[in-house]
């Protein structure tokens, strides 16, 4: 089996701007604090550069306090990337600042069609399909044009729903291997990953459900220490990373980083 969906050469990255202490949050539990939320940054940037992968990272965009969590801009595949239309409009601009850097890197670069909305968080892609949850972020007129735009790729576009109350699919599910799903039990309960071995993250630990396989490597956010256990005695080599600050925003690991190899 190809190991696509989680072998990567490359990732952009942006810097966290001092505004993202105005970032989106379903709940406020008080604002990240710039200094620890930027110490942070830095180590997962480090963390990608040691598990082999070339990171770009963006300069900060004051304008947009949520635009360090990149990944809900684009969907990266081996062919090419899509420019997302995120579904907070306050988010919208992001796409537009992402699409020139995916220009440098890769030959094809298509756009959302529009009018449907799509954000990278809702996307989990596979080795052999890419899993779309509806949610209010993603909407199902943008998971068709979605699928529209990677057809020729040769890419299955499942659409599924992301549990109600979630902000995205991936605050609740991660890949950790080519068939192999870490998930809240509240997702996987729904049946949706039949066919996957599924490793469910421990009860109360539900943020450690956005994890990201990278290379050789499984990046989890510090302090879920059973779910960490579980991954570990699954097999995989994990790394934990402080993400205290995200989470007071509702970033989890996987926003922080758009992962790919262009062919
Ligand atoms: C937002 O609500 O849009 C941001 N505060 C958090 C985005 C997290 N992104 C992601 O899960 N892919």
């Amino acid at each position: 089996m190809s190991e696509r969906s989680f072998r990567f050469s490359h990732a952009i990255t942006r810097r966290p701007p001092l505004s993202a202490v105005h970032g989106l949050r379903a709940e406020d539990v008080g604002n990240p604090d710039s200094d620890v939320l930027m110490r942070h940054h830095d180590a997962y940037v480090l963390a990608l550069r040691q598990a082999g992968v070339d990171v770009s990272v963006l300069d900060a965009l004051e304008e947009f306090p949520d635009s360090l969590f990149v990944e809900d801009t684009a969907l990266c595949l081996q062919e090419g990337a899509v420019v997302l239309r995120p579904g907070a409009p306050t988010r919208f601009g992001e796409s537009m600042a992402m699409s020139p850097h995916l220009g440098d890197v890769y030959s094809e670069v298509r756009q959302l069609a529009g009018p449907g909305f799509v954000e990278g968080g809702d996307i989990l892609t596979t080795e052999t399909e890419i899993l779309v949850g509806r949610s209010a972020r993603t909407n199902a007129e943008g998971i068709a044009e979605l699928r529209e735009a990677v057809a020729d790729w040769g890419y299955t576009v499942r659409e599924l729903t992301t549990p109600p109350g979630v902000l995205h699919f991936k605050s609740d599910c991660s890949l950790l291997d080519g068939s192999t799903i870490l998930s809240t039990p509240r997702l996987s309960a729904s049946g949706c990953f039949e066919g996957y071995t599924v490793v469910d993250v421990a009860e109360g630990e539900e943020p450690a459900a956005n994890s990201i396989r990278v290379n050789d490597v499984v990046f989890m956010p510090s302090g879920f220490p059973l779910t960490t256990e579980r991954v570990r005695d699954a097999g995989f080599v994990v790394i934990e990373l402080e993400n205290s600050e995200c989470q007071k925003i509702d970033g989890g690991l996987s926003c922080l980083s758009l992962r790919f190899t262009p062919s």
